[in-house]
């Protein structure tokens, strides 16, 4: 109730920046609950949907269409959008990313540096950075956290020993490989002890993932905290990415699909980041990197801008970090 509260006032303050009028709020709203209720205040099925359709059925004919979904629940489950969405076929993740709306290139005109900033309060972090998706660099981001003191290739190996990963209900944590050759993220804690000290001779590894086990994320979280420049009101997620290598490539230039923009912070070693517009705005807008030192946290919509990393020499690089709303 609390998260809804949160959410609402949220939503409020952005129309409000954005200069719609509650009246008009209102409206929408009730456009909407009269489009997607039935009488009785519950959601429409697909079948109440096709209500006209459906009254020319007779019953042999439902049960053979039932027959025919039960029999093909799981395809159809992959196949389609469950009654909350206006659209029937869900689009493949990999193309989405092709038929990704083009952006509004005002997002990226004019700006060919990544700000470092310290000491910003709340409200100047959300008016100058975070509501125009502008990215930065809050040099003091991490300030109060132990993580920097604590976090290690061998925390992690002990914390997942403690909490095996995998799957918690009906998630699978997601792993990045990116170009070693581990399958999962227990194979890759298992590495040998010498290459996991980046010795010299040993493969060069980096990974990522994110982290869906909540006993694991308790633990986390007892070493870092929401940063101290996000809005009270705004929403940090409960999960949590780790992104962990040596020096050398990180991730290839990309462009995320996930809810909203991220902060992410550097722990250990050093990460430049290369940020692209997209390919609408390429003759209205530059590419530039900035590097994040240990303690700083870069705020990025990795939605909007396309990003590539790469570790800098010397230390692990070990990185937290989550989106927030
Ligand atoms: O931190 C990295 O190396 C990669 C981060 C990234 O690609 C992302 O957050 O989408």
């Amino acid at each position: 109730m609390q998260k809804a509260e949160k959410r609402l006032v949220a939503i409020l303050r952005r129309a409000k920046q954005a200069g719609i009028s509650i009246e008009a709020i209102n409206t929408y709203i009730s456009t909407e609950i009269t489009k997607n209720t039935t009488k009785d205040g519950q959601k429409p099925t697909y079948l109440q949907k096709f209500g006209k359709f459906k009254s020319n059925f007779n019953i042999f004919g439902l049960i053979t269409i039932g027959l025919v979904l039960t029999a093909g629940k799981s395809y159809f489950s992959r196949v389609f959008e469950g009654p909350d969405s206006e659209c029937l076929i869900k689009m493949p993740f990999d193309e989405t990313k092709v038929f990704r709306k083009p952006e509004d290139c005002s997002i990226c005109k004019g700006i060919n540096k990544v700000d470092r900033i310290s000491n910003i309060s709340q409200q100047d972090f959300d008016e100058f950075y975070a509501l125009k998706a502008k990215p930065v660099i809050i040099t003091d981001g991490t300030r109060g956290w132990d993580a920097q003191d604590l976090f290690s290739f061998n925390f992690f190996k002990d914390l997942y020993e403690k909490y095996d990963t995998g799957r918690t209900g009906r998630t699978v944590c997601q792993f990045f490989p990116y170009k070693t050759e581990f399958d999962s993220l227990r194979e890759a804690l298992n590495m040998s002890e010498a290459r996991a000290r980046l010795e010299p001779g040993t493969k060069e590894w980096y990974i990522g993932w994110s982290n869906c086990n909540d006993r694991a994320g308790q633990e986390l979280r007892k070493h870092y905290k929401r940063p101290y420049f996000l809005p009270d009101i705004s929403e940090n997620m409960a999960l949590s990415w780790i992104f962990m290598g040596g020096p050398g490539e990180g991730a290839h230039m990309h462009v995320d699909n996930v809810h909203y923009a991220s902060w992410q912070a550097q722990i250990r070693g050093r990460k430049k980041w290369r940020l692209a517009p997209p390919p609408e705005c390429h003759y209205a807008c530059e590419e530039f990197s900035a590097i994040v030192e240990p303690g700083e946290i870069i705020v990025v919509d990795t939605n909007r801008w396309y990003h590539q990393t790469h570790i800098l020499p010397g230390d692990i690089s070990i990185t937290i970090g989550t989106e927030f709303d």
